[in-house]
């Protein structure tokens, strides 16, 4: 049997150790460096024996000279321990590629035959690089989907969302907006929940997250309000014409003493000179 070899460049490093094992939970062994006086460094295997995605395993920059692989903490993913020269040794537990995800719903409360957006972010809080991102939402019964936004397949009529590759602590964010059925009972409790899977996921639960929008009933339509007055406000009033003052009338009788008293007096004149 002849054993040939081909060679693939990794980085360049002062490497004193290596050690290879599945770090970053798919199927292609990954190795890594122990570096003297420098990070040491976790490459990523792609399947064809070359490897992407070298990262530090950490920022310390110790001298190692020897390193070993193990499942230390009690999860399924592989750590690390790095023997140094003259300095603390130490292990590295791995963070592994979580994603985390947020769904926001807005407005809180919407009225039958509304609008509702949702909005899902999709986190990596991992080290490495997520691939094949796929956000599945599971719409309740009481919303029709109208479109999706920021996905692969925008649009179709299933709300599943392919993000492809989330690098390690990077996000990606899409929104989904439905309508409300206008039959919906004012009151209904809208329960929406997104699940989020990646190719190289092993852990057996997918990352979920829900959300409640709360569907009143219409606000009540306001009384018509009373139309304001404008001008001036006339007013008929029932009354007499006003009064300045008074005269009396001379009478008859009146009339006749002051002729009588006219009379006397000529007689008396007459007697005088007569
Ligand atoms: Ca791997
Ligand atoms: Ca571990």
């Amino acid at each position: 049997m002849t054993v040939a070899y081909q060679s693939r460049r990794t980085v360049v490093d002062f490497s004193s150790a290596v050690t290879s094992g599945l770090f970053d939970g798919d199927a292609f062994l990954d190795v890594v460096f122990a570096n003297y006086s420098q990070a040491n460094r976790v490459c990523l295997g792609d399947g064809s024996g070359a490897f992407t995605g070298c990262a530090n395993v950490s920022a310390d920059t110790n001298s190692s000279a020897g390193v070993t692989s193990g499942l230390f903490d009690g999860d399924a993913f592989l750590d690390v321990v790095f023997a140094n020269y003259s300095q603390v040794n130490r292990v590295y537990l791995n963070a592994a590629t979580t994603l985390s995800v947020e769904k926001v719903g807005a407005p809180q409360s919407v009225l039958p035959g509304g609008q509702l957006t949702y909005t899902v972010t999709v986190t990596n809080t991992g080290l490495f690089d997520a691939a094949g991102v796929v956000a599945t939402d599971v719409l309740p019964g009481e919303v029709a989907l109208v479109s999706t936004n920021g996905c692969a397949e925008d649009p179709t009529a299933v709300p599943t969302c392919t993000l492809g590759t989330i690098v390690a602590g990077g996000s990606a964010q899409y929104t989904i907006i439905v309508t409300v059925g206008a039959a919906t009972p004012p009151g209904t409790v809208l329960t929406n929940a997104v699940t989020v899977d990646w190719t190289a996921n092993i852990l057996a639960a997918q990352t979920t997250q829900t959300e409640t929008t709360v569907a009143q009933s219409p606000p009540q339509p306001e009384p018509e309000p009373t139309p304001a007055r404008t001008g001036t406000e006339q007013v008929a009033a029932a009354g007499v014409l006003p009064f300045t003052g008074s005269r009396r009338l001379p009478t008859l009788a009146g009339i006749a003493a002051g002729l009588l008293a006219i009379g006397a007096l000529i007689a008396r004149y007459g007697r005088r000179h007569g």
